[in-house]
């Protein structure tokens, strides 16, 4: 999968309003009641990345998660990063 054009990331971009442009990925930081619930939204996730086989690089700081998200192989952000915020934004917007 190609990397999207630098015109073309705006828009993308636009689809998941809680994620932040960081140079080649995007990032978006939860912010949980303790430690068990963040981990638990990192099982989520983790197995979200399998089922997608797409993974995200993930900071675990207490009872905070940031998530970055970048195409590894492409060295830059590619639909595929974009579709994965997209599923994970439904595991906390329900
Ligand atoms: N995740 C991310 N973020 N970037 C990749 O390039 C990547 C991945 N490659 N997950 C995948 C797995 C690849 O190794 C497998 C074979 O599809």
């Amino acid at each position: 999968m190609a990397r999207i054009p630098e015109s073309d990331i705006g828009q993308w971009l636009e689809r998941v309003p809680d994620w932040q442009r960081v140079g080649n990925e995007i990032e978006r930081t939860f912010r949980f009641k303790n430690f068990r619930e963040a981990i638990a939204f990192v099982v989520q996730v983790a197995l979200l990345a399998e089922r997608m086989d797409h993974h995200p690089d993930i900071e675990i700081r207490y009872r905070q998660v940031t998530l970055r998200l970048s195409t590894h192989s492409e060295g830059g952000l590619t639909e595929r990063d974009f579709h994965l915020a997209q599923q994970i934004d439904t595991l906390i917007e329900r």
